[in-house]
């Protein structure tokens, strides 16, 4: 019998990878879903197993952080030997909009599911491994950042993860649970949801190409982070989980880069050069120039003639509506510790990461295209 992992979270970007690594060494897991009015498991649809499949190794509960009886039941019933607790209200900007709510699911949330564990009984069994998060260093008291820097929340989601981790900590402290954080620096992917930057940067780009977009609206361009991709990070919430004794690490690639760089790199990826000037609300991006090779190898011939009319056209504009009440300029982490007690090495670095989103969107965007074009015809074919 495999061991059995229970994972919060399991439809988000992380939850999926880990979800699909850890039924690869071979674990039975438990995922905690949300009920939703539509369809939410396009990111699992491919593990998802039906519950008439004999042998199950991957069931979905319904549930809820905010909802501490069900979270109880749900481990008493899963007796998991791991738990991953990824769930959360994710959105730094969103948090500001939905404060106390970010308070409950990703405060309090963290409290309930140490809570049942110890409730039930559980505590010498059940291991926990709790989402933390490179937004705890805020306005940065050190540079680069270690498991030893001092916390400087800057929204209400950080101040959030900052007592989910402390609880976390205090849990272990107090009745010696084998609770651990990860402190994880930004990490993306192509499941990565549409919203944060990097994603919506991917679209973008790859609808600019195909000519279904002519521009994007940007927040703060000069903010830094520190990216990796999330295939190389839910190795190591596991790898924290396979210590002898609980402990806290920083997840990080040790580079960090801007928006506005981030955002030369996707155009690059495909053979477009843009260049920035003016600054503030009043910075934008022009397309300057194309490789046409490149985007012939990347995007296709096809799409080339409408590209190269756009030259000199504005791609990236300013909209302070995407502005922070309280920004986070700049982070980079020290990853040297779980590198040395963990033995994690990432795989991806930013330009790998980027091709690989970038290839994934022109994929997705190519299909909306098609299937634009395809709904067009069966309008007509009805009028
Ligand atoms: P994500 O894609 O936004 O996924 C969040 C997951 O939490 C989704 O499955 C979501 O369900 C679920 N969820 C939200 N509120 C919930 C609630 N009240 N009860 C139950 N489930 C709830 O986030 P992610 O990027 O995978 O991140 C995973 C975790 O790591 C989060 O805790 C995040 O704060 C933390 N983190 C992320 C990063 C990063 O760079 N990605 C870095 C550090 C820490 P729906 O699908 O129904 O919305
Ligand atoms: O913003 C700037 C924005 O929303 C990154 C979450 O996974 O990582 C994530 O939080 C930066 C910020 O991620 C836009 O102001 C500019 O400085 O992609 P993001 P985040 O806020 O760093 C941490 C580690 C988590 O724990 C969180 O759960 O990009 N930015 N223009 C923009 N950001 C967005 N979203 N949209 C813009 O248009």
């Amino acid at each position: 019998m495999g061991k059995v992992a229970l994972i919060t979270g399991v439809t988000g970007q992380d939850g999926a990878y880990l979800a699909e690594y850890l039924l690869h060494l071979g674990y039975i897991v438990h995922g905690l879903k949300r009920r939703s009015s539509m369809f939410n498991t396009d990111r699992i649809d491919h593990i998802y197993q039906d519950p008439q499949t004999s042998d199950r190794r991957f069931i979905l509960h319904y549930g809820d952080l905010t909802d501490s009886l069900n979270l109880t039941r749900i481990i008493g019933e899963t007796q998991p030997d791991e738990i991953y607790n990824l769930a959360a209200m994710s959105h730094v900007k969103v948090s500001f909009d939905t404060p106390e709510y970010t308070a409950n699911a990703d405060g309090i949330g963290v409290l309930r599911i140490l809570e049942a564990v110890r409730l039930l009984n559980l505590v010498k069994k059940t291991r926990i491994y709790q989402a933390s998060t490179s937004e705890l260093y805020g306005l940065v008291q050190e540079v680069p950042q270690t498991e030893s820097t001092p916390f400087y929340p800057r929204s209400p989601y950080a101040a959030a993860k900052l007592y989910g981790y402390w609880i976390t900590v205090n849990y272990r402290e107090a009745y010696g649970m084998h609770a651990s954080n990860g402190i994880l620096f930004n990490h993306e992917s192509p499941l990565r949801g549409e919203t944060f930057v990097t994603r919506k940067v991917t679209r973008a780009v790859s609808r600019i190409a195909l000519g279904l977009q002519d521009k994007v609206y940007m927040g703060n361009l000069s903010a830094r982070r520190d990216w990796g991709h999330a295939k190389d990070y839910v190795r190591a919430m596991h790898a924290i989980l396979q210590q002898d004794e609980p402990s806290d690490y920083v997840i990080a690639s040790g580079i960090t880069t801007s928006i506005r760089d981030f955002i030369t790199m996707a155009f690059a990826e495909i053979g477009l050069h843009v260049e920035f000037n003016g600054e503030g609300a009043d910075e934008q991006a022009i397309l300057a120039g194309l490789d046409t090779e490149l985007f012939r190898l990347k995007v296709g011939d096809e799409y080339l003639d409408s590209a190269l009319q756009r030259r000199g056209e504005v791609v990236v504009g300013v909209d302070p509506h995407y502005f922070r009440p309280t920004e986070v300029d700049l982070l980079i982490g020290d990853a040297r510790k779980a590198r040395t007690q963990l033995g994690w090495e990432p795989h991806y670095d930013l330009p790998a990461l980027i091709t690989d989103m970038m290839t994934n969107d022109l994929k997705l965007m190519k299909k909306e295209s098609y299937l634009r074009a395809g709904g067009y015809e069966i309008l007509n074919y009805f009028e």
